[in-house]
C-alpha cells in the first residue's frame, strides 16, 4: 500500500521542522549541601545539585528554550543563578541578580529560570546573592555552534575551568574581611587553584587532532596564567563572541573570563605535556609559604610516558607576558560604535568608612542593596521609572533610553586589578592603559593614570567585544554598547569581595519598554513573600510617594572630617587591634556623620603609611 503523496510531503515537512527547530531543554536542580575535598587538603561543604559536585555543565543549542528549575535545599542560604554572559533580551528579570532582578530564593523555595538561548560559545552559571558562588555554586553553560567559521577546524571539543578555592565557607571567611581588623581590605587568602575542580588532571589527547579547548575562569577572586608547554595557542572566541584566529603562547584570564582556543597536537606520542597555570600572585596581599601557585596538568599523549611538572622559565608571574585582548578582531567586523549619546567618567576607589572598614567606590557611591529588587521597582513605578530618583541614593542606579549608544570610561584610582562586569550586553572594548604585557604592573607604585578624552590613543575599526575586561592597576579603560535590551544591569567587578564592599552600578535600560515588554512570572513574587522582601515601591519600599526615598538602605557614613583613611591604618597598625577595634567604634559614634575632606586614598598608599 502506498502512502498518499500529500501526507509523505508532510511527513517530510515534520523531520525537516524537527530537525531546525529549537528543542526546550530543562534540568531540574535541587541544591544541597555535599562534602567535597577537590585538592585533597580538605573535607569541606560545598553547594552540590543534586547530590552531585562538580555541577552539572549545562549544554544546549543556539535557538533552544533553557529551563532551569531550581529547588533551595540549602537549609540556611538564600541562592539565585545568573546565567553570565546571557544577553536575556526581553528576559531581564531571569538574570538572577538579587535585589537587581529578582528577591533572594530562601531555603525551602523554588524559582524557575526559562530564557531563550540566542547566543552561541562558551559561558558559565553562578549563584548571585551575597557571598554564595565561592562555596562552589559555579559551572560551564556551553552553547553548542556546529557552523562557526572555525567547525571545521576541530575534532572535538573540551570544557576546562580553573577557579581559586577556600577550604572555609564564604559566610566564615567575609566577616573577617568588611572590618575595622582589616582597613587595607587585604583579600582572603585561597588555599588553593583548583583545574576543573580538581587537580592533576590527565587530558587524553589524539596525535595530529585539533581540540578547541574552552577556557573558563570561575573564580571568585584570582586571575590565572594559562599555557601549553611547547604549544601554541589559536585564540578563536572571546566571552562568546568570535573573533578571527589570533596565536598566544599565554593567556590572562580574569575571574569570569573565558577564552576559547584551538590547539593541534603533534604527532608524535612519546611525551606528554604540561599544562600550566599560574595564579596571579600579584593580586594576593600576602603568599602563605604552603600555598601552590602553579599548577601541572598534562595532555596526555602517551599513558605510559612520564608526567613532568612544569619547567618555570620567569622568576615573577608578572613577568609572564600574555596575549592582549585589546588586539583582538571580531570575526563578524562589528564596527565602532561613534558618537556616544552617553559618556560616563567614574573612577575607582578604595575608602575607609566611619566604621573602620574598608569599602569599594565608583565616584563615591558604595553600591549599597536597595529594599526592593530594582526590576521590581521599574515595573510597580509607572511613568516615574525613568526617574532615576526611584532607584535610591546609593545603588548608583543610571536610566538610559533606547538605542543610545553608551560610552563608560573607568579611571582606576585604585592599586588593584578589577575585572569588571556588564550584563545583559558585550561591550566594545575601545581603549585600555596599560597594556597587557611587561608594563601592566608598573603603574601600581606611581600616580594613577587617567583618561584624556582629547588625547587618546586611536580606536579601533572594529574593536574587541567581551562582558568582563580587566581595569589595570592605576590605569584606565574605555568601552562602548548600544542601549538595545531593555533590562536592568548590574556593572560590577568580579571578584566577589570586591562587589561585596559595593563595587557596583546598575543600568536601568529603557524602563518604560520593560514595562512593556516583561512580564515577571507570579512564581517571582512568590519567593518575595517567602523571603519577606518587598516587591513593589522604591528602592525604600515606599508605594506612596516613589520620589520619597526615607528608611532606603544607606552605605556607611563617611570618616569625620580631619580623619584620613591613612591615618586610621597608621593608628590599626601601631595599635593592638583588637583593643583599638572597640575603641573606634566607640569613638565614631560619637562623632558627626558628614562626609570627611580627605582625597581618596589607595590601598598602596595606605600600605607605605604603615610601612614607614
Ligand atoms: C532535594 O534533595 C534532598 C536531599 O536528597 C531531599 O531530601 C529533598 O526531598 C529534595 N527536594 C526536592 C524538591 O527534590
Ligand atoms: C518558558 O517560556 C516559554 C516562552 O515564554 C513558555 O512558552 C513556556 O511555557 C515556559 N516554560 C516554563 C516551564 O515555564
Ligand atoms: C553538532 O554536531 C555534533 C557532533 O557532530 C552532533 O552531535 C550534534 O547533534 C550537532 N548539533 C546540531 C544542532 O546539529
Ligand atoms: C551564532 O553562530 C552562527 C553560525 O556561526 C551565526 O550565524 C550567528 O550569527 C551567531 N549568532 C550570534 C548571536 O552571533
Ligand atoms: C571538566 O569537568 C567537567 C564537569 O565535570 C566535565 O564535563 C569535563 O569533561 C571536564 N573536562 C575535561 C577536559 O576533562
Ligand atoms: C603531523 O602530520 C601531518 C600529516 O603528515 C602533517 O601535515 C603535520 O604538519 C604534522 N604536524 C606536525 C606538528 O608536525
Ligand atoms: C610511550 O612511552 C613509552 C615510555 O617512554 C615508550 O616506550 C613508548 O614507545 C611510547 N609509546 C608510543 C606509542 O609512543
Ligand atoms: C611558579 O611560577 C612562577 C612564575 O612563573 C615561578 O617564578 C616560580 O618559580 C614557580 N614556582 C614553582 C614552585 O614552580
Ligand atoms: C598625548 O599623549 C601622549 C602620550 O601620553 C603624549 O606623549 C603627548 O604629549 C600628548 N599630547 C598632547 C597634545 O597632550
Ligand atoms: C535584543 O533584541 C532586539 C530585537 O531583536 C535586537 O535589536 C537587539 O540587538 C538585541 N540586543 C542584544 C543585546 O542582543
Ligand atoms: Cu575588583
Amino acid at each position: 500500500m502506498a502512502f498518499p503523496r500529500h501526507l509523505l510531503s508532510w511527513l517530510a515537512a515534520v523531520v525537516l521542522l524537527a530537525q531546525c527547530q529549537a528543542k526546550t531543554v530543562t534540568y531540574d536542580f535541587n541544591v544541597t549541601w555535599v562534602t567535597a575535598n577537590p585538592d585533597g587538603l580538605a573535607d569541606r561543604e560545598v553547594v552540590g545539585i543534586n547530590g552531585q559536585w562538580p555541577l552539572p555543565v549545562i549544554e544546549v543549542d543556539k535557538g533552544d528554550q533553557l529551563v532551569v528549575n531550581m529547588y533551595n535545599g540549602l537549609g540556611d542560604k538564600s541562592a539565585s543563578i545568573h546565567f553570565h554572559g546571557m544577553y536575556q533580551n526581553t528576559t531581564t528579570d531571569m538574570d538572577g541578580p538579587a535585589m537587581v532582578t529578582q528577591c533572594p530564593v530562601p531555603p525551602g523555595s523554588s524559582m524557575t529560570y526559562n530564557f531563550t538561548v540566542n547566543q552561541n560559545g562558551t559561558y558559565w552559571y553562578h549563584c548571585h546573592t551575597e557571598y554564595c558562588y565561592p562555596d562552589g555554586y559555579r559551572q560551564a553553560l556551553i552553547v553548542h555552534d556546529n557552523s562557526s567559521w572555525f567547525a571545521d577546524e576541530y575534532d572535538d571539543d573540551l570544557t576546562i575551568t580553573m577557579t581559586d578555592w577556600y577550604h572555609e565557607l564564604t559566610e566564615e571567611i567575609a566577616p573577617t574581611f568588611i572590618t575595622v581588623d582589616n582597613p587595607t581590605g587585604a583579600e582572603p587568602i585561597p588555599d588553593s587553584f583548583l583545574f576543573n575542580d580538581t587537580l592533576n588532571t590527565k587530558i587524553p589527547v589524539e596525535p595530529g587532532k585539533t581540540y578547541l579547548l574552552r577556557l573558563i575562569n570561575i573564580g571568585a577572586f584570582v586571575a590565572q596564567y594559562f599555557y601549553i608547554e611547547d604549544h601554541t595557542m589559536r585564540i578563536v572566541e572571546i566571552d562568546g563572541i568570535y573573533t578571527d584566529a589570533a596565536e598566544a603562547d599565554i593567556l590572562y584570564i580574569s575571574a569570569a573570563q573565558r577564552y576559547s582556543v584551538l590547539v593541534t597536537m603533534k604527532n608524535s606520542t612519546e611525551k606528554n605535556y604540561a599544562i600550566v597555570t599560574v595564579a596571579d600572585s600579584v593580586l594576593l596581599d600576602i603568599i602563605p609559604s604552603d600555598l601552590t601557585l602553579n599548577q601541572t596538568n598534562w595532555l596526555e599523549y602517551n599513558s605510559s610516558a612520564s608526567f613532568p611538572q612544569a619547567v618555570m622559565t620567569v622568576s615573577d608571574c608578572s613577568d609572564l607576558n600574555p596575549y592582549d585582548d585589546m588586539n583582538l578582531v571580531p570575526n563578524d567586523r562589528m564596527p565602532l560604535l561613534e558618537n556616544p549619546d552617553v559618556s560616563l567618567d567614574l573612577t575607582v576607589t578604595m575608602q575607609v568608612l566611619d566604621n573602620g572598614a574598608d569599602y569599594a567606590f565608583l565616584n563615591d557611591i558604595s553600591y549599597t542593596k536597595p529594599k526592593v529588587p530594582t526590576l521590581y521597582t521599574v515595573m510597580s513605578a509607572g511613568s516615574l521609572a525613568t526617574d532615576a530618583t526611584v532607584y535610591g541614593d546609593y545603588t548608583h542606579s543610571v536610566v538610559l533610553d533606547e538605542g543610545q549608544v553608551v560610552e563608560i570610561i573607568l579611571n582606576n584610582g585604585d592599586t588593584g586589578t578589577h575585572p569588571f562586569h556588564l550584563h545583559g550586553h558585550a561591550f566594545q572594548m575601545i581603549d585600555r592603559f596599560p597594556s597587557y604585557g611587561e608594563h601592566f604592573y608598573d603603574y601600581a607604585d606611581g600616580d594613577p593614570v587617567t583618561y584624556n578624552a582629547a588625547n587618546h590613543s586611536a580606536f579601533p575599526a572594529y574593536p574587541p567585544r567581551r562582558d568582563t575586561f580587566v581595569l589595570p592597576p592605576q590605569g584606565y579603560f574605555v568601552i562602548r554598547f548600544k542601549a538595545d535590551n531593555p533590562g536592568v544591569w548590574f556593572f560590577h567587578c568580579h571578584i566577589d569581595w570586591h562587589l561585596s564592599q559595593g563595587l557596583a552600578m546598575v543600568f536601568i535600560e529603557a524602563p518604560l519598554a520593560i514595562q512593556e515588554r516583561v512580564t515577571i512570572p507570579q512564581q517571582h513574587y512568590d519567593v518575595c513573600e517567602a523571603a519577606g522582601v518587598a516587591y513593589e515601591g522604591n528602592a525604600a519600599g515606599n508605594t506612596e510617594d516613589y520620589t520619597d526615598l526615607s528608611g532606603q538602605n544607606k552605605q556607611i557614613a563617611w570618616l569625620p572630617g580631619g580623619f584620613t583613611a591613612r591615618g586610621i591604618v597608621a593608628l590599626v597598625f601601631s595599635c593592638v587591634s583588637a583593643f583599638l577595634g572597640m575603641g573606634m567604634i566607640a569613638f565614631y559614634g560619637l562623632s558627626d556623620i558628614k562626609k570627611g575632606a580627605q582625597a581618596p586614598t589607595t590601598r598602596r598608599e595606605e600600605m607605605r603609611e604603615h610601612e614607614d
